[in-house]
C-alpha cells in the first residue's frame, strides 16, 4: 500500500485516514509490512484516502470550474481522485459508478447529469459499504441510498430570476427561454422555480423555451433558431446558464439587435465573463452558482468517513450581479 506522511492529509480527512488505516491494519491492498514496529505506531503511518468522482462533462465553464474545485481539494488533502468525465451521457456516469464499486473505493462523489435512475448503482454502493455525496445537481432516489448532498438552491435560483424580472420590467415581457441538459436538476428546477415566480405577473409570458443544453455553442445555434422564429417580437432573454446567454448574446447581435438594451437578457453562474458582460450591458442580470464546493464536500467526507452525521442537504449562499454591483464584483469572479 502507499504511505502517505501524516503531514499531506490536511485536518480531519488526515485523522480520519490514520484511524482508518490502523482498523485496517493497512491490509487492503498489496501491503505485505503487516506488523507495525513500535516507533510506526507512534507515528501512525495513513492509508492514502481514494475518491472515484464521476463528473458530467466539460459542457460549460462552470463545469470546469466544478471539476477545479475538486481535483485541487483532493490534491491538497493527498487524496487520490479517480476522475471519469461522463461526457453528457448518463449511461456512461452509471458505468463509471459502477466502476468505482468494483474498484473499492472508499467513497463516491457524483455532480449527476440528470436526475433519475440512479437507485440501482447507488444499492451497490451501499451494499459494499462506500459512501457516496452528491454535488452541484440533486437526484430522485431513496435519500438512505447517498449520504448528502452538496451544491446550489436551483429553486431559489429561478426564484431570485423571476423576483428580479418582475422589479426591473414592471412585470411585461414576452420571455424566451434556453434551458439547460433536459432532465437535469439544474434544468428542472430553473424552469419549473421560474415559471412558478412569474406566475403572478401574468403580463410576463413565457412565448417559447428550447434547450441549449448549458453548452455556448448550442445557446448560439438555438438562439439564431428563435431568432428566426420570433423576429423581434419578443423582450426577454431567460438563459439557464451563462455560457448559452454568452452564445445567445451573439446571435442576438449579429440579427442586428443590442443585448442589454433593446431586449433583457438574463441568466444564471456568474462566470467572469458573462459578469463582465453585465458591465458592458450586455447582460442585465446574472445570478451566481458557485461551482467551488471542493472545500465543503470534502470536509463532508472526512466527518463520514470518521462515523460522524452531516447535514442531508447543504447549499451554497448565492448572490445577483447586475448593473448596481457588477463592476465592483468582476474583479473577484473565480472563473
Ligand atoms: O449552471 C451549468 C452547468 O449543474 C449548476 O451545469 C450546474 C449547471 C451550471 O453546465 O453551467
Amino acid at each position: 500500500m502507499k504511505l502517505a506522511p501524516l503531514s499531506l492529509l490536511r485536518g480531519s480527512l488526515g485523522l480520519v485516514a490514520a484511524s482508518l488505516a490502523l482498523l485496517a491494519g493497512c491490509s487492503k491492498s498489496n501491503d505485505t509490512t503487516a506488523t507495525p514496529s513500535a516507533d510506526a505506531a507512534a507515528t501512525p503511518a495513513t492509508k492514502t484516502i481514494t475518491v472515484g468522482f464521476a463528473q458530467t462533462g466539460a459542457e460549460s465553464k462552470w463545469r470546469v470550474a466544478n471539476t477545479d474545485s475538486l481535483k485541487s481539494e483532493a490534491a491538497k488533502r493527498g487524496i487520490t481522485l479517480k476522475f471519469v468525465d461522463a461526457q453528457s451521457k448518463p449511461e456512461n456516469q452509471i458505468t463509471a459508478v459502477r466502476n468505482f464499486v468494483t474498484q473499492k473505493v472508499d467513497a463516491i462523489i457524483i455532480a449527476p447529469i440528470v436526475s433519475t435512475g440512479w437507485e440501482p448503482v447507488l444499492k451497490e454502493a451501499k451494499d459494499a459499504n462506500i459512501p457516496v455525496i452528491v454535488e452541484d445537481r440533486s437526484i430522485d432516489a431513496d435519500p438512505s441510498l447517498y449520504k448528502c448532498f452538496i451544491g446550489s438552491d436551483f429553486i431559489k435560483e429561478g426564484h431570485m430570476v423571476a423576483e428580479w424580472l418582475i422589479k426591473a420590467t414592471g412585470g411585461k415581457g414576452r420571455i424566451l427561454e434556453l434551458s439547460g441538459e433536459p432532465g437535469s436538476a439544474a434544468a428542472e428546477d430553473r424552469k419549473r422555480a421560474f415559471a412558478d415566480g412569474i406566475a403572478g405577473s401574468p403580463g410576463l409570458q413565457i412565448i417559447d423555451s428550447q434547450s441549449g443544453y448549458f453548452k455556448r455553442d448550442q445557446g448560439k445555434q438555438v438562439m439564431e433558431a428563435l431568432l428566426k422564429k420570433h423576429g423581434k417580437d419578443w423582450d426577454i432573454l431567460y438563459a439557464h446558464n451563462d455560457d448559452m446567454a454568452l452564445g445567445a448574446i451573439q446571435a442576438i447581435e449579429e440579427a442586428g439587435l443590442k443585448p442589454g438594451k433593446d431586449v433583457m437578457v438574463v441568466s444564471i453562474d456568474g462566470e467572469k465573463e458573462a459578469v463582465q458582460a453585465v458591465v458592458d450591458g450586455k447582460i442585465n442580470l446574472v445570478v451566481e452558482c458557485n461551482p467551488g464546493v471542493g472545500p465543503v464536500v470534502f470536509d463532508a467526507l472526512a466527518k463520514i468517513l470518521a462515523g460522524q452525521t452531516v447535514p442531508a442537504k447543504t447549499f451554497n449562499v448565492d448572490h445577483t450581479f447586475d448593473s448596481t454591483n457588477a463592476a465592483q464584483e468582476v474583479a473577484k469572479r473565480a472563473y
